[in-house]
């Protein structure tokens, strides 16, 4: 088992950001290690999770980093705070009602019982046969999939609230494949942080989030008193199967009569591309005195991702091609090395990986086109880009149409980015770099690069360490779409790289 603490920059302690076989060995069954890191210079909503194969299906968290007393939130004070924590279970409802109802954050009690499969063979069974993954049987919202007709007496979450307040929900998508839509009935959301960094307020009637995002909204409370319904929902941005079930959950203003019927929220469809496009497209950093937008402006390093699928050999796949579906970033499939290479780069140890990643695709090609070249093979390698301390980042990911377009959330490690830009089709770097938003960009830690387009973000490498980019996707992640950045330590006094804790597991 290892745990990441998404989005926590971990600076310096990278032995504590936890993806296995990249910061750290795997803690062993009956072994233990203390995950040590400060948080500084952070405040919101974040979540923790298993960094290994598909454990964090089921060991995950919210993280709450409180504003520091001194500097308040940067909007009215909410009368109360909630957590939604949006997942998936790949579990059969009938046979779980009793844990269902017994739900407690407390997984480790449930962890067994909440699967008809466990994971690990679901993945397992698809890497072996080459396919694509059995899908989950049900999302939920705080551990309840809401009322469902093979899941008779599920009343689900119920958020009891008190009229003509505003409360500041924290809402995290902890799902491990699907984007989802939320959505109260009749009720706005006020978006004011997502990925734990402040965003210009603004009003919408649906929020969308990615696995591993968080959006902190303010709900008033200003309708009659009366229960209205919570949906989290399937955003599905190309022809694959997904797990295609409704969440649901409800507010219930406080004197609602138990008789009552329940004001349902009109979802939107799972193909809605608008409703997606116009929610981020909403999205700016605050930008303000107290919380200013550092984007970089001189870029040192530019650089162009091509992240799509690809086909491998696979002699042994049980489908009649024999091939398999891979994933890659500039069409290397990352292959996990053996010791984590954070290791590897502090000790100096060779063999482990080479620093060669392509800054851009070895061809420029139409990334986007529905055209299928006639090789879909990829290259495989744990290849790794190195920057120097404090140099600045543009990476350009640009979705590809091989096999189909797909909507693509990659998450980086180590460091938030700024969201520059974005658009369909292919990136054009004579065009596009003039509508760059370079004034108030949005900051985040997870960029949904939409399906058959492409995405834009600027950091700066200020973290020495070896830092992890990936899908969030976890299907695309075990097909290998991942990749890091190894960034060298600085000459100052606090720009190095901690050495490792004793406890640190070894592989
Ligand atoms: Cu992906």
């Amino acid at each position: 088992m290892t745990i990441h603490w998404h989005g926590i920059r971990q600076l310096r302690t990278g032995w504590a950001d936890g993806p296995a076989y990249i910061t750290q060995c795997p803690v062993q069954p009956g072994e233990s290690y203390v995950y040590n890191f400060t948080v500084s210079e952070q405040r919101g909503t974040l979540l923790w999770h298993a960094h290994i194969l598909w454990l964090r299906a089921t060991i995950h968290g919210a993280i709450i980093v409180l504003p520091n007393h001194a500097q308040p939130y940067p909007f009215p004070k909410p009368h109360k705070e909630e957590v939604l924590l949006l997942d998936m279970r790949y579990s059969c409802c009938l046979e779980l009602n009793s844990s269902f109802n017994d739900y407690k954050p407390d997984y480790s009690k449930y962890a067994g019982e909440w699967w008809k499969s466990d994971v690990e063979a679901v993945i397992d069974e698809a890497m072996a046969s080459g396919n694509a993954p059995n899908v989950s049987d049900a999302h939920t919202i705080n551990g309840h999939p809401g009322p469902r007709s093979d899941c008779l007496g599920q009343g689900g979450y119920k958020l009891v609230v008190m009229p003509a307040k505003t409360y500041l929900l924290r809402i995290i998508n902890a799902a491990l494949n699907t984007e989802l839509f939320f959505k109260i009935a009749a009720h706005n959301l006020t978006v004011v942080e997502v990925d734990a960094a402040y965003v210009k307020p603004f009003a919408t009637d649906t929020i969308l989030l990615a696995p591993g995002q968080t959006t902190n909204v303010l709900l008033t409370t200003d309708q009659p008193t009366a229960r209205y319904q919570i949906t989290a929902s399937p955003f599905k941005s190309s022809p694959v199967t997904i797990d295609n079930t409704t969440a649901t959950a409800t507010v219930i203003y406080a004197g609602t009569s138990a008789s009552a019927a329940t004001i349902l929220a009109d979802r939107p469809p799972q193909n809605a591309t608008p409703i997606a496009a116009a929610f981020t497209q909403s999205l700016r950093g605050l930008n303000s005195a107290a919380y200013p937008s550092r984007v970089p402006l001189r870029i040192d390093h530019s650089l162009l991702f091509t992240i799509g699928l690809g086909l491998a050999d696979c002699p042994g796949c049980a489908n009649s091609l024999r091939l398999r579906v891979v994933a890659d970033i500039n069409n290397v499939t990352f292959v996990m090395p053996r010791i984590a290479l954070l290791n590897a780069h502090f000790f100096g140890i060779g063999g482990v990986f080479t620093d060669d990643f392509p800054a851009r695709p070895a061809a420029p090609y139409d990334y986007t086109g529905a055209k299928q070249p006639e090789n879909l093979r990829t290259m495989m390698g744990t290849r790794l880009y190195r920057l120097a301390y404090n140099s600045t980042v543009q990476v350009v990911l640009q979705g590809t149409g091989m096999l189909f377009p797909e909507n693509h959330p990659i998450h980086l490690h180590g460091s938030n980015f700024f969201a520059v830009g974005k658009g369909l089709g292919n990136f054009n770097p004579d065009k596009d770099p003039k509508g760059f938003n370079l004034v108030d960009p949005v900051e985040r830690n997870t960029i949904a690069v939409p399906s058959g387009g492409w995405v834009a973000i600027r950091f700066r490498a200020d973290n020495p360490g070896v830092w992890f980019l990936h899908c969030h996707l976890e299907v695309h992640t075990s097909w290998g779409l991942k990749m890091a950045f190894v960034v060298d330590n600085g000459k100052g006094p606090n720009e190095s790289l901690l050495p490792p804790p004793n406890d640190l597991p070894k592989c």
